[in-house]
């Protein structure tokens, strides 16, 4: 019984096209995978920090610290295997979300395959398929941007998510809006203004977004709250989505009214289901947000969507519009409904390829109990 090993993998694995946020520009996914081995089994999990410090303070290398020196060896003394046992335990520690939601995953997967169910039906998800949508960086030119939602919608996606930032906004806006006048689009700001802004962002309200997400800092819930009484368009909290805490309280200020829920933000399955239960209770809607992962942390937010809250369209897209090849078989691959299939296997229900994980690895390290 119990845990006995645990491996670790940094990867580093070519975007078929860059992504650009407000923050910068990448063309590669950096991320660690966590491996955890018992009787037999091996549950997966993705750490989805990035390589700077944008998105969030963690980076690839603190997760990678933070793990080996910190959770990895909590897990190994506990003797436990339980990944609600895991986040009880690990309360008192402070911070790194996405480290520790690297490894909660991977005992979550374990769990799920040792009860040889997959991981839907261990939360209690109640969906079979769960609604797609695509994420579409900044691109060089609004021309570029408008060829790049035609190619997204002519495959199917119901939904558009486009990035601003100040001086690529209202133009912007404009002219998507102007060329596809009806389908589903929202916006992501990923923090980009202040308040100072606040005629620039009411202005959005012509565009009938679905919604503006994260339009200030991720430590704000007051200022959100002043923008929500003015504008029309719901606001959605990314960032300062940070925690059970966070969003009740954004709740009492009316800083939002939807909540994006990424289980690495918020530092596991957990506190992502914590959110997901409060925010029923409020009859607020959310849905699930991605960090470019691979097909392990796809996985990963494909079983959490399915969970009855999650009434939106999800930044979970086909493995093909992230990478010429995905770590796992079968591949995620987008429905004539423009969803994506909940696999039906124990745990995950999809098999990370060793041969295509050692070809992306940089470093490695085993973990013995
Ligand atoms: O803010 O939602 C975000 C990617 C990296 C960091 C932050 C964000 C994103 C995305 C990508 O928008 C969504 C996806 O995984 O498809
Ligand atoms: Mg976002």
């Amino acid at each position: 019984m119990g845990v006995e090993r645990i491996e670790m993998v940094q990867l580093e694995i070519p975007y078929v096209h860059f992504f650009e946020t407000s923050f910068g520009r990448e063309y590669s996914k950096s991320c660690l995978l966590l491996k955890v081995f018992s009787e037999g089994l091996c549950g997966y999990g993705e750490v989805v920090a990035e390589r700077s410090p944008l998105y969030s303070y963690e980076t690839t290398a603190t997760a990678w610290l933070m793990l080996k020196d910190v959770f990895i060896p909590e897990v190994l003394a506990s003797g436990s295997e339980e990944p609600a046992a895991f986040y009880e335990r690990t309360r008192r520690l402070k911070g790194h979300p996405m480290a520790r939601a690297g490894l909660e995953l991977a005992l979550w997967d374990l769990a799920a395959k040792k009860q040889e169910i997959s991981l839907a039906r261990l939360y209690g998800g109640d969906k079979q398929e769960v609604l797609s949508g695509v994420s579409v960086g900044i691109q060089d030119s609004p021309a570029q941007l408008l060829a790049r939602i035609e190619e997204f919608l002519e495959q199917g996606y119901p939904r558009i998510k486009i990035k601003i930032k100040p001086g690529w906004d209202l133009r912007i806006c404009e002219e998507v809006r102007s060329r596809f006048p009806d389908i589903l689009l929202q916006a992501d700001a990923n923090a980009a203004y202040t308040l100072d802004s606040l005629s620039v962002l009411k202005t959005l309200d012509r565009f009938q977004l679905q919604m503006l997400e994260q339009p200030f800092s991720g430590q704000d819930l007051w200022d959100h709250s002043r923008l929500q009484q003015e504008m029309q368009t719901p606001i959605c909290l990314d960032e300062s989505a940070r925690s059970v805490d966070w969003v009740r309280q954004a709740q009492l200020m009316g800083s939002c009214r939807i909540i994006n829920i990424k289980v690495g933000r918020v530092g596991g399955a957990v506190e992502a289901r914590k959110i997901h239960d409060l925010c029923r209770e409020h009859d607020m809607p959310v849905w699930c947000g991605g960090m470019l992962e691979t097909g392990v942390g796809r996985a990963h937010n494909v079983h959490l969507a399915s969970l009855p809250g999650f009434t939106l369209s999800n930044d979970i897209s086909a493995s093909s519009r992230y990478f010429a090849q995905d770590l796992v078989e079968p591949e995620f691959t987008l429905t004539e409904r423009g969803t994506i299939r909940v696999p039906a296997g124990p745990g995950i229900g999809v098999e990370p390829q060793e041969d295509r994980i050692t070809g992306f690895a940089l470093r490695r390290e085993a973990f013995p109990a």
